[in-house]
């Protein structure tokens, strides 16, 4: 069991810190209406995570279209990325998930670093739009990174970037794809969301609300994993 201490945090972007999730579905959806197909909830799920052109080519499989060139590729992923920017103008500070301000500010007031790692080219624009890029001392997003999640180039980097060693980091994902990227790296793992589509993380929760960091940091720092209820909050 880990026995390395917890000295950094790193969340996901869309889905863990904002509710921006519910805007790529909202688009992607608009996409699929105009080609002709309807797109469910639960094929969303798989778009969750991956980059903005594999999450188009998912789309385009699960509408049954095939043999796309890139520049029609290049044009629908573009015409899906303004309706979501549409959709990101209304984003304000009051958009941040419930629990996150509290869980930030009780990791550092313990010295805990804190990052972004993020798939999203358009976390730069969420993360003004809702005020918060302050409250982290590294952001890496879709604009800097080759490789997309599952790949854990964006998790490693933001590591190096904070100076901490990757068994040092506990990640909180969103999406599947995260929480594989977040595991090849060598980090531990909080699933946010559903914890039969997030199966593969170390703990699951449903909001921030529900993690109480003093809890979190003896489970990372001192014991191993003994299940959910160590780190779930009393009330
Ligand atoms: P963009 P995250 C990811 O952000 C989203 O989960 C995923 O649905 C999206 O396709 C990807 O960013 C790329 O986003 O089109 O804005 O560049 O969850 O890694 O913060
Ligand atoms: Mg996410």
């Amino acid at each position: 069991m880990q026995t390395q201490p917890f000295e950094a945090a790193i969340f996901d972007l869309d889905g863990v810190i904002v509710d921006t999730a519910k805007f790529h579905y909202k688009a992607w959806k608009r996409l699929a209406g105009e080609l002709g197909f309807a797109f469910s909830e639960s094929e969303n799920e798989q778009l969750k995570g991956v980059s903005r052109m594999e999450s188009l080519d998912l789309l385009l499989r699960a509408g049954g279209i095939t043999e796309v060139t890139t520049e029609r590729r290049e044009v629908l992923a573009s015409r899906k990325n303004e309706w979501y920017k549409e959709y990101l103008a209304t984003l304000t500070p009051a958009d941040v998930l419930p629990g996150v301000y509290d869980f930030l500010g009780q990791l550092h007031s313990r010295g805990i670093k804190t990052a972004i790692a993020s798939a999203s080219k358009n976390a730069p624009l969420i993360l003004e739009k809702v005020n918060i890029r302050p409250l982290f001392d590294v952001v890496v997003d879709g604009n800097t990174i080759v490789r997309a999640k599952p790949d854990p180039e964006v998790f490693l980097q933001a590591a190096r970037l904070l100076d901490v060693a990757p068994a040092a980091c506990f990640v909180f994902e969103d999406a599947a794809a995260g929480v594989e990227g977040a595991i090849r790296a060598g980090m531990r793992v909080a699933g946010i969301g559903d914890a039969r589509l997030l199966a593969r993380a170390h703990l699951t929760v449903t909001s921030f609300e529900q993690l109480n960091p003093v809890s979190l940091l003896s489970y990372i720092g001192v014991t191993g994993f003994t299940g959910w209820g160590d780190c779930a909050n009393e009330q």
